[in-house]
């Protein structure tokens, strides 16, 4: 093959090495010296071949950096044609490698291709440049009136081929469909979605506006239209522009709008998204968009009072002091000489600037947003209010007043006077509640103690952050009352949610992040699996012995739902008593053990230790996906993700689950005399306060614990918990998801500088095989790679193979001749199905057939047949 060029010293192409054939002077292969990420560093970097020993086929090569590498021959891999050009679909390459994956993305990028499907996922590359053309009203009436085939990968064809499954169906049932958008921070999930949903705004327009019978709430109708259409080459001349209904403009506006309270510039990503959202375009039976309804999930609160270095807090803050008038932040008492620079939360992270953006210009689109969706000038106000009451909670500071009290400095007392003045809450209390705990002792007596300056400080940011996640979560429930239809006749889903993070240090937050991520995986896996299944199915494919690597032990290992008694690590404390009373929930899980720690006596701290002490008893050795570091230990523990491994660090997981440690502060915002903060805005606080005092009163297991395996005290502190809450509505997603037919889109980062046109290999390859595209592509090699219609594999082996009868005769001489063993292939109703060596095998006959003629090849053949 290719090898043999470059052993005779004709080398015309490009050369790259393996690693895992590098070898020592004393001759033997040094892959098991080089560990798995050097191995991964030094991937398919193309090198230059300085000296060939052919005889000991032994190649010496020098790469980019003038080292010289000892290597195998086979260690020296060529780049066949087919993929240095880049195919649109990946499956279609033959030959099928990680290196020829990524060179058919490199060429493809490098041409501004920077969508390529992989069977139906669309892998999308940031390109870092706006090609405005691609996402043009042309292109999106191109890409639903042409014919599928021939159009390039794009967002658009993902989306088509989604709305086409949903109303095409052609039962009187919806087929409601998902597109899952995932891939790490900065790779373009979220503008990927926006893409997505201004498709389907404008050509469900189209459509409508294309159907002769407009008024008919027929849906074959409907379908008639759109393949009409396509047929009769319907185009962008027929429809010269396309219009955006009033309803479509309000989903649309949700975007920006949601955008400005929920995201913000993080070091991967100037716009990036702190919380994750489901988007439910609501359709009607003539195929129209009747309305949309938002799933949000858990916005990352700590950036409201604290920000890493080089990162803002959200962009609504900065919008507002920027783009708002004169009036306003005179109103709102915002007009500072210092502009943001005054406010203590915005100015952490020492970076109150994003380049190329105007908050300015960006505050007039989230206003007229608000004003499009519906948000009446009281509402607004309201809003505008408490964002500013956050920023003045912000500036207030206290100082140690002896005996371990505090009061707020004075010079800062006035931006609590307006924090509580925008809460319309009691300054004093504030004071009081930030200045002072409450403690019940056992008999139930409550005392009064004081705070000291870092622990009110802790109550302010406390405050701060609950009242502006409820803000975020008010906005959402008030989104969908407005454009959230009472009834429809199906869905299509969009999900964008926060990307795989890990940090240097990572927290709860990342925990959360990551389990989220971890879920999706899980239902990605499943789906891929299970269509490959069908397909082995309907050919009538043996196909039980496909292995398939999940992700079940990490799932099971921080989620109870997951566990699985073949899976489950085995001998957990727990693990005989479920298996008796056969519920699952009762199995030990860390966010359950999380759930468990008693938070009471000892502080925050202790409470820590006391959970990271039960992770290391009930999983070490025991979980296969936990890990007890072996260092830092006692402040960290680790989890095997599907995108590699992870350490957290304890400090603080038991008070940000639980956030019981605040009761006051939550009764301090309860106070508040504005009744559309109390009991609208401020909601889930109500809701917390209301868990909480039923478990008080000890009236033992309520109704909405009953699905839980309500034991004792323990499950109903979990209701409460933010994980549990986390945890029960990511299994609503999936549940929700699993009812739809799904369609993924995995969009990758191209580098980490954010530049355009720079295709990091290294980089690029990580997330694919964290996303688990190996896995996607494996289960096909590892299955079978080779699917030839019968027609197509008699046509080309028939004259190789003298005297066979029929096909399953050519099939089984072909396997004896390439000396392939029955499991290597097997005949299936309308395909032979062949596994990855036999394929080669075959590859290569037909390479020698062009090479030396059928004749010879049948002649060996014969002569080999008498041999034996
Ligand atoms: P993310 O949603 O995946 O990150 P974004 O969708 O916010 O990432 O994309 C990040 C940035 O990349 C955008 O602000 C654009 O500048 C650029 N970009 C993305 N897609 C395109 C495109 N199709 N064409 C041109 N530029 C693009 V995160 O929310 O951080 O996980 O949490
Ligand atoms: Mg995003």
């Amino acid at each position: 093959g290719g090898n043999m060029d470059v052993l005779t010293g004709r080398i015309t192409r490009e050369v790259y090495f393996d690693p895992s054939k590098l070898i020592g002077k004393d001759g033997k292969v040094l892959a098991s010296t080089v560990d798995e990420t050097k191995q991964a560093e030094m991937l398919y970097k193309p090198v230059k071949v300085v000296q060939e020993l052919a005889s000991e086929k032994i190649v010496l090569v020098r790469d980019e950096f003038d080292q010289v590498h000892r290597l195998t021959s086979e260690g020296l891999l060529t780049v066949k044609a087919e993929a240095k050009e880049g195919v649109p679909d990946i499956l279609d390459l033959n030959d099928f490698s990680e290196m020829s994956l990524l060179e058919s993305l490199r060429s493809r990028y490098a041409r501004d291709e920077v969508y390529t499907f992989v069977g139906p996922i669309l892998i999308s590359i940031n390109p870092y440049k706006w090609n405005h053309a691609l996402y043009s009203e042309s292109a999106m009436i191109h890409h639903h009136t042409q014919a599928k085939e021939h159009l390039a990968p794009h967002l658009f064809k993902v989306a088509d081929a989604s709305y086409v499954a949903f109303i095409n169906d052609g039962s009187k049932l919806p087929a409601n469909q998902s597109i899952i958008i995932s891939g790490e921070s900065g790779a373009g999930k979220t503008e990927a979605m926006k893409i997505i949903m201004q498709y389907l705004a404008r050509i469900t327009h189209y459509r409508v506006a294309a159907t002769p019978d407009s008024t008919s709430d027929s849906l074959t109708g409907a379908s008639a239209a759109i393949l009409g259409a396509a047929a009769s080459g319907t185009t962008a001349a027929a429809a010269p522009h396309l219009e955006v209904g009033e309803l479509e403009k309000k989903v649309l506006s949700t975007n920006p709008f949601l955008e400005s309270f929920g995201n913000a510039k993080t070091l991967m990503n100037d716009n990036s998204s702190r919380f994750g959202k489901y988007v439910k375009i609501q359709f009607g039976a003539t195929g129209r968009i009747v309305g949309a309804e938002i799933t949000n999930y858990l916005l990352e609160k700590t950036r409201i009072v604290r920000q890493a270095e080089g990162e803002r807090n959200f962009h609504i803050f900065y919008q507002i002091i920027r783009g708002g008038d004169k009036d306003l932040l005179a109103d709102l008492c915002l007009d500072e000489k210092d502009g943001t620079g005054a406010f203590r939360y915005l100015t952490h992270g020492h970076c109150t600037d994003i380049a190329g953006k105007s908050d300015a210009d960006d505050f007039k689109v989230t206003m007229e947003c608000m004003t499009a969706i519906g948000l009446d000038a009281r509402l607004q106000r309201t809003m505008l209010e408490l964002v500013a009451a956050v920023l003045h909670l912000g500036n207030v500071s206290f100082q140690d007043a002896g005996e371990g009290g505090s009061v707020p400095e004075p010079s800062t007392q006035r931006h609590l006077e307006l924090a509580a003045r925008f809460l319309n809450l009691d300054a004093g209390e504030m004071q009081k509640t930030f200045c002072s705990k409450q403690i019940t002792t056992r008999k139930d007596e409550t005392v009064v103690k004081p705070n000291d300056a870092a622990e009110a400080a802790d109550k302010r940011d406390t405050l701060a952050k609950t009242v502006y996640s409820c803000v975020f979560n008010w906005l959402v429930r008030r989104l969908n009352m407005t454009i959230a239809a009472d009834k429809c006749w199906g869905f299509m889903g969009v999900l964008d949610i926060y990307g795989f993070e890990a940090f240097e240090h990572n927290s709860f937050e990342q925990l959360l992040i990551n389990f989220a991520n971890e879920t999706l995986q899980n239902q990605f896996n499943r789906h891929i699996f299970e269509m490959e299944q069908e397909d082995y199915e309907r050919e009538g494919i043996d196909w039980s012995y496909v292995s398939f690597n999940d992700n079940q032990p990490c799932l099971a290992l921080l989620d109870s739902r997951y566990y699985r008694e073949a899976g489950a690590p085995e001998g957990e404390a727990a693990g005989g008593a479920v298996a008796a009373t056969g519920g699952k929930t009762g199995a030990s899980c860390l966010f359950n053990i999380l759930d468990d720690v008693k938070s009471v006596g000892g502080g925050p701290r202790k409470a820590d230790a006391r959970f990271l002490s039960a992770l290391h008893t009930t999983f070490a050795g025991k979980s296969e996906a936990y890990v007890r570091p072996r260092l830092h230990s006692d402040v960290c523990f680790g989890v095997k993700h599907y995108a590699g491994l992870v350490l957290y660090e304890v400090d603080g997981f038991v008070e940000r689950n639980v956030e019981n440690l605040h009761q006051n502060v939550r009764a301090l915002a309860l106070s508040s005399t504005d009744p559309l903060i109390r009991d609208d805005i401020l909601l889930d606080v109500k809701l917390f306060e209301e868990r909480s005092h039923r478990k008080k009163g000890g009236a033992g297991a309520g109704p909405g614990s009953a699905g839980r395996g309500g034991k004792g005290g323990g499950s109903r502190l979990r209701e409460a918990s933010l994980s549990s809450q986390f945890r029960s509505s990511l299994a609503t997603l999936v549940e929700t998801l699993d009812m739809t037919t799904p369609r993924y889109v995995r969009c990758v980062k191209p580098n980490h500088e954010k530049l355009s046109g720079h295709f990091d290999s290294k980089e690029i390859l990580r997330q694919l095989r964290y996303a688990g595209m190996m896995e996607a592509i494996r289960i096909r090699q590892q299955g079978y790679a080779l699917r030839e219609p019968h027609s197509v594999m008699y046509k080309q082996f028939a004259r190789l193979v003298p005297g066979c009868a029929s096909l399953p005769d050519l099939v089984e001489k072909l396997s004896r001749m390439l000396n392939v063993d029955a499991r290597e292939w097997q005949m299936g109703v309308s395909k032979v199905f062949m596994r990855k060596s036999m394929a080669e095998k075959l590859a290569r006959l037909l390479e020698l057939r062009v090479k030396f003629g059928a004749h010879t090849i049948q002649r060996a053949w014969t002569r080999l047949r008498r041999h034996r």
